[in-house]
């Protein structure tokens, strides 16, 4: 095992990750900008190495900067976290080639992964059911683009092969917007990503977010964790995530995935990951996958008892998954409401120094916070500040200890989206769960203030 490792990020999943080291018997070092200096993780931390001023270009995002963080601190290996350089292939090259462990996929994996042509073509070849579309880059010849969209009928959405996440997309809904189109995606695309490839996909229109998530280890053993339900988004921005997903058969997600875990040992896959997919009637089609930790990794391990970053931990090490896909149970419920520093109803990001910091507790609750009474939040970052995780044996007990924990928390000095969470919590269609992606768009436009 390991004896050190260095956690390239900040904030609360740096906290999480630390807190998975101390528990593994590992030392911590962080690293932090000059915006982090006197966050209290950073002063847990067993070493902590400034790499740079407040600005991410010039810190969380300085390659140099952390991999000469790791060289004198003398770590064995990296871990990302998410956002930042988690998902560059490059870092992770470098990560490698300069000796060290990157608690993650191979650099192939995710390079293969950060392109979505090359990523969907993998899915399709591995027996991944995908959405119907182009199956591939769109050639140029506007008569062959006409006649694809006509193949998978309207409407149909462009999408950048480098985007990803909602970046880089157009829907389209007649053949007369359609070459248009085209054009604007991939010009935008060639200035976004430096690369105009786009590919199409028959529109999806009312899709609920169902994400799987799964773990593999060097030796092509790999199993899923059950799926999560991240329909609740404004912007192509989660707000609440659940698990298991309210109303969807047991048999659907078993069968599922089944198929993520045979692409898992096709590809080669290691370390955590998650297949993201868009379900509609029944039916399950791929759209992209995150080859990092996620955000709202705590939902899964509450479910199924496993500790997703531990177990990253362990075989980034080398050790095999500790567990078969026959011991992983699914049991009861959790939600977890994201915790942002902004304005509830405008959303205009609010930094700025937290002058009571009350976090909730009891039963099933658990808080992924680096935030603390007298904490200043930067406001060079996201605006995520923690997140509130409940567990229930059913929904409705996770609904009610949700509704609970919101209660009794208290954050002043900084506006947060904690009264937008307490008014979904008691709405009576997330009540009655199934939501799907554009529903928190339109009860945010209909809301009553
Ligand atoms: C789609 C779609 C409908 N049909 N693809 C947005 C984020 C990116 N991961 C893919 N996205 C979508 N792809 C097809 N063929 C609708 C979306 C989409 C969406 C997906 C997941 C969560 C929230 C969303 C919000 C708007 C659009």
């Amino acid at each position: 095992m390991f004896k050190k490792i260095l956690i390239a990020n900040r904030g609360e999943i740096a906290l999480r990750i630390q807190r998975a080291c101390r528990e593994l018997g590992i030392k911590a070092v962080m690293v932090y900008s000059e915006a982090d200096r006197d966050a209290k993780y950073v002063k847990l931390a067993d070493e902590a190495v400034c790499i740079g001023p407040a600005a991410s270009s010039l810190s969380y995002l300085n390659m140099p900067a952390i991999i000469s963080a790791a060289e004198v601190t003398d770590a064995e290996a990296i871990h990302p976290g998410y956002g930042f350089l988690s998902e560059n292939a490059d870092f992770a090259e470098r990560v490698e080639r300069s000796g060290f462990q990157f608690i993650g996929p191979t650099p192939e994996s995710i390079r293969i992964m950060g392109d979505k042509v090359a990523a969907k073509q993998a899915m399709i070849r591995a027996g991944v059911p995908c959405v119907p579309g182009s199956d591939g880059e769109l050639p140029e010849d506007p008569v062959q683009i006409r006649r694809i969209a006509k193949t998978i009928g309207y409407p149909v959405i462009i999408k950048a092969a480098g985007g990803g996440g909602g970046r880089g997309m157009r829907v389209v809904h007649t053949e007369a917007a359609l070459i248009n189109a085209v054009q604007m995606t991939r010009s935008e695309a060639g200035a976004a990503f430096g690369n105009p490839a786009v590919y199409m996909e028959k529109f999806l229109q009312n899709p609920r977010h169902i994400e799987i998530q799964i773990l593999a280890d060097k030796y092509k053993n790999a199993v899923y964790l059950g799926e999560r339900d991240c329909s609740m988004q404004r912007r192509h921005q989660k707000v609440i995530e659940e698990a298991p997903a309210p109303g969807i058969a047991r048999r659907l997600i078993e069968r599922i995935g089944d198929r993520c875990v045979a692409a898992c040992k096709k590809i080669g896959y290691r370390g955590a990951g998650t297949f993201e997919f868009l379900y509609e009637d029944g039916e399950f089609y791929f759209i992209e996958m995150n080859t990092r930790v996620q955000v709202e990794h705590p939902v899964t391990e509450w479910v199924t008892g496993v500790d997703i970053v531990r177990t990253q931990i362990l075989v980034a090490a080398g050790e095999k998954l500790p567990f078969t896909q026959r011991q992983i149970q699914m049991r009861g419920h959790a939600i977890e409401c994201r915790v942002n520093a902004e304005d509830p109803y405008k959303f205009t990001p609010s930094p700025g120094r937290i002058t009571l910091w009350h976090a909730p507790g009891g039963p099933g609750v658990r808080v992924d916070s680096h935030a603390y009474h007298n904490y200043f939040v930067p406001p060079n970052y996201d605006s995520m500040i923690g997140k509130i995780i409940v567990f229930g044996d059913t929904r409705e007990q996770a609904l009610a200890r949700m509704q609970t924990a919101l209660a009794e928390t208290v954050v002043e000095g900084i506006k947060t989206n904690i009264p937008l969470h307490r008014d979904l919590m008691v709405d009576a269609k997330f009540m009655a769960g199934g939501t799907n992606i554009h529903y928190l768009e339109h009860w945010l436009e209909h809301r009553a203030r």
